[in-house]
């Protein structure tokens, strides 16, 4: 059996070669973990750690939210209570304001494959962090961010948008702590209004579950899936639809790469077992932490030179730094 060494050195070979030319990714919220941002569904996720107990909403909304915590961002619960979604993303939105999160070696690998080889098609961010914008080489439309971004705040009722640092102020006055880290936060959570229709539907511009995705979205999966030569899928638990249908919108000649702490996609179609080998297997497998597994690709297509400590978070400047003595 080959080993993930094996495995990461021929993927970088397939990118280099000119079999390979157009390259996307699918990206979830396990390139961001090492930045310090918790994804949804791994121990220590946000649902994990949600407390409804805590949360400023009906006994029938703590109830659904204990049964599911995903309607925590629903828009079913939000239409009616937007203090859930508020409380429970309070730190993220405040966090983005004082750029608290770096981009880690998975969106610096993105940023490299653009400017070392121009095969970078697209990132299909699923991700709300704007951290695949932190990286100034990928230029802003080869990222689709799928689920829409934190840093920007809208309305969800009449669309009239908000300036973020107006937003971040109401949040900062206006929402409850209860996370408890905050202690000039107010003691209870009252409604932020919208400035132009007055109703207290004001939040970040992200997707809810049970609202439309971006219209660039279906456009650029139009355009992108039927030429692509290699998808890598990287941090996600490929549960989310429609995000998740990339994998089998994907032309059929298109080799697929996971990279994820835990094999993912099963039922749309994925093979996460073990490629033995064989390179013509079209679906590849590289279990484990993204940081390490990014940095090894990025060590194998020769640019480890190219990722710069300062830019990173510290965990992931450190893996750098070490593979740098190593050389
Ligand atoms: P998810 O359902 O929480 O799945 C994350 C996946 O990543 C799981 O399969 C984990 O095993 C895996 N994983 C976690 N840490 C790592 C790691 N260090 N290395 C490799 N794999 C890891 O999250 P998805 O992104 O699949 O779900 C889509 C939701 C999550 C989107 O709507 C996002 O907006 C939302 N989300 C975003 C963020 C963010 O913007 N950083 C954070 C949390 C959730």
């Amino acid at each position: 059996m080959k080993t993930v060494s094996a495995d990461i050195a021929s993927l970088a070979r397939y990118i280099l070669s000119a079999d390979c030319q157009s390259i996307a990714l699918l990206t979830g919220a396990g390139v961001s973990v090492a930045s310090g941002i918790p994804d949804f569904r791994s121990p220590g996720g946000m649902y994990d750690t949600l407390k409804p107990e805590l949360i400023t909403c009906s006994p029938y909304e703590r109830t659904l939210m204990e049964q599911d915590p995903t309607y925590v961002v629903s828009w079913e619960i939000f239409a009616k209570n937007a203090f859930p979604y508020l409380e429970v993303r309070r730190p993220f939105i405040l966090g983005t304001r004082e750029h608290q999160w770096k981009a880690t070696i998975a969106h610096r690998f993105a940023e490299l494959l653009h400017t070392k080889t121009k095969k970078l098609t697209r990132v299909y961010t699923q991700n709300i962090d704007g951290l695949d914008r932190q990286c100034d080489g990928i230029p802003d439309e080869k990222i689709v961010n799928v689920h829409g971004s934190i840093s920007e705040a809208n309305c969800e009722g009449c669309g009239a948008t908000m300036e973020f640092g107006d937003f971040c102020d109401e949040v900062s006055e206006n929402i409850k702590d209860i996370y408890k880290v905050d202690a000039t936060a107010p003691k209870h959570s009252s409604p932020i209004v919208c400035r132009s229709c007055a109703k207290p539907l004001i939040k970040p511009s992200t997707v809810l579950f049970g609202r439309s995705l971006p219209q660039e979205f279906w456009t650029r999966a139009e355009e992108d899936m039927p030429t692509l030569d290699l998808l890598i899928v990287a941090g996600t638990s490929l549960v989310v639809a429609p995000a998740n249908s990339l994998v089998f919108k994907a032309n059929k000649n298109a080799k697929r790469v996971v990279i994820n702490l835990e094999p993912v996609g099963a039922e749309l179609g994925i093979d996460c077992s073990s490629s033995d080998g064989n390179e013509k297997k079209r679906d590849l497998f590289l279990q484990g932490n993204c940081d390490e597994i990014f940095l090894e690709l990025v060590k194998e297509l020769g640019w480890l030179d190219d990722l710069i400590e300062k830019t990173l978070p510290t965990s992931s400047a450190k893996l750098v730094t070490a593979a740098k003595t190593k050389k």
